[in-house]
């Protein structure tokens, strides 16, 4: 596959960006740290904040963790917590990007993180958005509106900034210039053989709520620039597409084995995918209205029901021209190992052959993993 200088800057865009929030902050800027997708950037950004996400993807950090936790939940709360609260003395590398918000803002998803929301409080003000989870009802969308409306409240609490339409109308336009920016990449990856690799497509995902939404865009324009440039070279290789659990930064495993073993992903239907950019915020529509509107559709396992997410996987698998999906889960994270079932009868029913993968963050299941990942290759 193509090496593309745009990733390879990505990396000291990471240590740039470290020392522009320490700067921001300094001169009183506010920072806050988010989990997921649920939580609107717009918000944030219309209150004249930062923002850094904190969802952790090492495994180094899990043990510290389970000095606190139980160790049968999913490693990337755990992994999260334990950068969290790593003081260093362990020798594991103390987490920069919490040190260095304000506020952490968090969201009633699955049960794993709302608990470990109400122990994070104890370390940084945790301010916790109330999810409706029957996003279907026309209840749900009310709820969700006032919920959003006390979020901006405890924004301008916050930064002391006022939190105006005008404002919330200029950071939805830039966030869905981002959103289209990602379109377009994901349009070539329609291309066959696809010009990128998934593992290299993940790297800039999971940038995606680390950089600042300038220089993100910088780095996308630049990266589809020299996507478009790039002949298509080599046999056809099985296309595949990932569906389930976010892979935050430090979790690249399960891509690696699948192109290692020859097949090559073409899209990602997770919160470090698809998931994440695919629907616009409606700039005609009143911002707050429109805000909630478009999170509330966001198809979470945490979600029910979320038949919504079947119909996407469905569409992408159509539109990627997918030859069959692994199917990703972290151990521990019941909401996406339910609805495996009802993911596994749709692709069957639409003849698209399933893997089911089921792992944590450490390697000891690699050579497994890979061998049932050249079994399926070798079924397509
Ligand atoms: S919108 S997927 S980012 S909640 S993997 S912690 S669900 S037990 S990360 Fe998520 Fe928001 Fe949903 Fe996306 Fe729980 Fe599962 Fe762990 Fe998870």
């Amino acid at each position: 596959m193509h090496c593309f200088k745009s990733l390879e800057n990505l990396k000291s865009a990471y240590i740039e960006r470290i020392h522009q929030v320490s700067d921001e902050r300094r001169s009183g800027k506010k920072s806050v740290g988010t989990f997921c997708l649920f939580v609107p950037d717009e918000i944030i950004f219309a209150a004249g904040a930062d923002r850094m996400i904190l969802c952790g993807g090492k495994n180094d950090t899990i043990s510290i963790a389970e000095q606190y936790l139980p160790r049968n939940i999913c490693p990337l709360v755990k992994s999260s917590f334990g950068s969290i609260v790593n003081d260093g003395c362990s020798g594991v590398k103390s987490c920069s990007h919490f040190s260095m918000v304000d506020m952490i803002v968090a969201e009633n998803t699955c049960d794993s993180k709302k608990k470990m929301y109400e122990l994070l409080d104890n370390y940084v003000p945790t301010y916790v958005i109330d999810l409706p989870q029957r996003p279907d009802t026309p209840e749900a969308l009310k709820y969700f509106v006032t919920e959003l409306d006390k979020f901006r409240d405890a924004m301008e609490q916050l930064t002391g900034n006022k939190v105006t339409n005008e404002r919330l109308r200029q950071e939805i336009i830039s966030s869905n210039e981002t959103r289209k920016l990602l379109h377009s990449l994901y349009e070539l990856r329609k291309r066959d053989p696809s010009p990128i690799s998934g593992v290299d497509m993940l790297k800039i995902l999971q940038k995606q709520y680390f950089l600042s939404p300038g220089e993100l865009k910088e780095h996308l324009r630049m990266l589809i620039s020299e996507v478009e440039s790039v002949e298509p070279e080599g046999a056809h290789r099985p296309r595949i597409m990932i569906s389930g659990c976010p892979m935050p930064g430090g979790n690249t495993k399960v891509p690696e084995i699948i192109e290692d073993k020859g097949g090559v992903i073409v899209v990602e239907e997770s919160c470090t995918g698809t998931r994440s950019f695919w629907d616009m915020v409606d700039e005609d529509k009143e911002p707050m209205l429109a805000l909630a509107e478009r999170y509330i559709e966001i198809p979470c396992s945490c979600m029910s029901p979320n038949d919504r997410r079947i119909d996407n996987i469905l569409e992408l698998a159509r539109d990627f021209k997918v030859d069959g999906v692994v199917y990703y889960t972290l151990q521990f994270c019941h909401g996406y190992n339910i609805e495996k079932y009802k993911v596994q009868q749709a692709l069957k029913k639409a003849g698209i052959p399933m893997l089911f993968v089921e792992t944590d963050y450490s390697n000891s299941d690699v050579e497994q993993i890979g061998l049932r990942v050249d079994a399926f290759m070798e079924m397509l």
